[in-house]
């Protein structure tokens, strides 16, 4: 597989091993530097040239193994978004974030960008997990802004339903100086509080642990951060829902591959598939995002 990635006649790619000894990809071109892992096509770090800061967190405690996802970035889950909505021993949101994927296509753009396809197709490990046939292909354009796009082939003679998110962690310089705008008067179920549903009043801070489900909701989004002096747009095309993430401090303490601090510098803005996808036999359905700092 490794040396299949060498193929691509691709200046502005580098394969390298980490310290863990996993597949990494780094995208340096004139416009921009982005690192993405074959574990779970999962993206790490994206910034654009012009920028003075990266756009994604990255854990600092992040554990890269085979059956981790990765604590940042952009996980894909997929094909289900939480918990499998009937068994509750499958893995929470889906299993394509810690599949390995392959790199099947790289190529410099006209315009200095670069441009990566990342395939799953099923395989004897996801059957086990979800026994139906499928072609997942993940696209990444690295130009001044990072557009992601996720198609799902149905490849079964059955129809499937299919559901996800891009989980994006963004980096923020601190929590409490952060708005989130765009989805003022949506309704939200409020994982944290039974899944009550409630409606978003003007922009949303962060000042406790959030994890909210905005329901029919294909709006944009931008996040102000006053503390790092700029506002990233998050575009996303496909998508039933936005979540809404922050552990907050005793969550954060909880979990092994997060630093007790680690709240206060992300935050969590994912284009999600939450009410489920029925996809016919041969049909195909796409979730993409673009994000960008839009004022730095
Ligand atoms: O998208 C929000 C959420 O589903 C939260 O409920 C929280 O658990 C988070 O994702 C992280 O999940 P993970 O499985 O990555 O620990």
């Amino acid at each position: 597989m490794t040396s299949a990635i060498t193929d691509f006649d691709c200046t502005h790619l580098s394969v390298v091993k980490d310290t863990s000894g996993m597949d990494k990809l780094i995208v340096d071109n004139p416009l921009a530097y982005c690192e993405v892992y074959l574990h779970g096509a999962h993206i790490t770090e994206f910034k654009a040239k012009t920028a003075t800061q990266g756009l994604l967190w990255l854990s600092p405690k992040a554990v890269f193994a085979r059956d981790k996802a990765i604590r940042g970035g952009i996980p894909i889950c997929w094909p289900w978004f939480g918990a499998h909505p009937t068994d509750k021993n499958q893995p929470a949101h889906g299993f394509a974030r810690v599949s390995l994927w392959r790199l099947t296509q790289a190529k410099a753009l006209d315009c200095g960008g670069t441009e990566l396809c990342l395939t799953l197709t099923d395989n004897a490990e996801t059957r086990c997990i979800w026994p139906f046939r499928f072609t997942l292909e993940y696209t990444i354009k690295v130009t001044e802004q990072l557009e992601v796009s996720l198609v799902h082939i149905n490849t079964d003679k059955q129809p499937v339903s299919i559901g996800g998110a891009l989980h994006s962690y963004f980096k923020v310089g601190e929590i409490a100086q952060v708005q989130i705008a765009g989805l003022a008067g949506a309704t939200y179920l409020d994982k944290l509080a039974d899944g009550q549903a409630c409606t978003q009043s003007g922009e949303i801070r962060v000042a406790a642990e959030v994890d909210s489900v905005y329901l029919d909701c294909a709006n944009d989004c931008t996040l102000k951060d006053r503390a790092l002096g700029r506002t990233i747009s998050i575009c996303k095309q496909g998508s039933d829902s936005t979540i809404v993430w922050n552990p907050w401090l005793r969550k954060s303490q909880q979990m092994a591959d997060m630093s007790d601090d680690g709240y206060r510098h992300m935050v969590c803005i994912e284009a999600g598939v939450v009410n489920g996808k029925a996809l016919a036999p041969g049909e195909q359905c796409e979730l993409a995002q673009r994000i960008e700092v839009v004022s730095d």
